[in-house]
């Protein structure tokens, strides 16, 4: 739909959905949907910030609403539970400590300070919407495209390392879980097993460590050395014999 230009009832329509260089955000809360609250997206009386944005442009004559008040008040809940501090002050975020950004749009390995507190988010990262108390009035919606599939809903870390190319392509049709690639998604799923502190994970890291992408041998080189420093120091050399990637030779930098 995005993109879509149509006629109706003699006037212009173009409809977009996070897809053109409109601030949606800012032209919601004139419309009188909502308010940007402290964490910067649309807060909704009715929704809460659980919403996602749409835009018409058209030529057609139509009432104007009036804009929303800011109803935050003292809250501050999701200033207080971002785990980057991204927020530098209230309705203010800095795009370059969001989890968000790092594990969606961010092509390159994860900077070394986001890992920890990157935990197992393996796409995007909502902590600071799901602590809205206007979340209270929100409903599930009734619209099939955004249900939750339930083979997605608790997925184990180990199927999701061990999937090939293909197989991530098929599990995330139609979502946009895809748009991130297979790189990006094992990156972002080792991250994750690094921080889960268990053991168990060890040979699925293992089993990634002559990946054909530097961008996932640096992961697995990452979350080995958390797992299992032992085994790390024993792989090591052999690894970096052949390790020819600047990146990922870093990653197995400090070891002795
Ligand atoms: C770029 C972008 C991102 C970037 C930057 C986020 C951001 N807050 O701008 C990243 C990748 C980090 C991101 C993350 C997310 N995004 Co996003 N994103 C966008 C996009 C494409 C543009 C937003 C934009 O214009 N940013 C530019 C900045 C300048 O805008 P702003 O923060 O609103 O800035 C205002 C205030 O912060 C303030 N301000 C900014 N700087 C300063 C400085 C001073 C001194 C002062 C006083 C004020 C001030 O004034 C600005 C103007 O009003 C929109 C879609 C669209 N086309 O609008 C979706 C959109 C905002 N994202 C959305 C979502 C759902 C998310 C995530 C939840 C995704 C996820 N689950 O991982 C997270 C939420 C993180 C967060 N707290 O914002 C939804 C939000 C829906 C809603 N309820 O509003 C949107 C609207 C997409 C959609 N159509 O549904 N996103
Ligand atoms: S999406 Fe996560 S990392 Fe980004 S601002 Fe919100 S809580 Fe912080
Ligand atoms: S959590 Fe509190 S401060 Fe943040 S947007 Fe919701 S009401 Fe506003």
């Amino acid at each position: 739909m995005a993109g879509l230009l149509a006629r109706r009832g003699g006037a212009d329509v173009k409809v977009f959905v996070d897809t053109a260089p409109l601030m949606e955000k800012p032209l919601a809360e004139a419309a009188g949907l909502g308010w940007q609250g402290k964490h910067s997206v649309l807060v909704s009386r009715e929704w809460g910030s659980w919403l996602f944005l749409g835009a018409i442009l058209t030529s057609a004559e139509l009432p104007v609403d009036k804009p929303h008040p800011e109803s935050c008040g003292s809250c501050t809940r999701c200033l207080d539970v971002c785990p980057t501090n991204a927020f530098p002050a209230p309705f203010r975020l800095d795009a370059r400590r969001c989890l968000a950004y790092y594990s969606v749009e961010h092509k390159g390995p994860i900077p070394r300070e986001f890992r920890r507190p990157m935990g197992n988010r393996i796409y995007g990262c909502d902590d600071c919407l799901a602590v809205c108390p206007w979340n209270k009035f929100a409903s599930v919606s009734r619209e099939a495209k955004l249900r939750s599939r339930p083979e997605l809903e608790r997925p184990a870390l180990a199927e999701l390392v061990a999937i090939d190319d293909a197989g991530f392509r098929a599990l995330f049709a139609g979502s946009p879980v895809k748009r991130i690639g297979h790189e990006r998604f094992l990156r972002n799923v080792l991250i994750g097993i690094g921080n889960s502190e268990s053991e168990i994970f060890v040979n699925s890291v293992l089993s990634r460590m002559a990946d054909p992408s530097a961008l996932v041998r640096g992961a697995a080189v990452w979350a080995l050395r958390r797992l299992d420093p032992e085994q790390a120091s024993a792989v090591r050399e052999r690894h970096l014999d052949n390790e020819t990637d600047p990146a990922v030779r870093d990653e197995w930098s400090g070891m002795v």
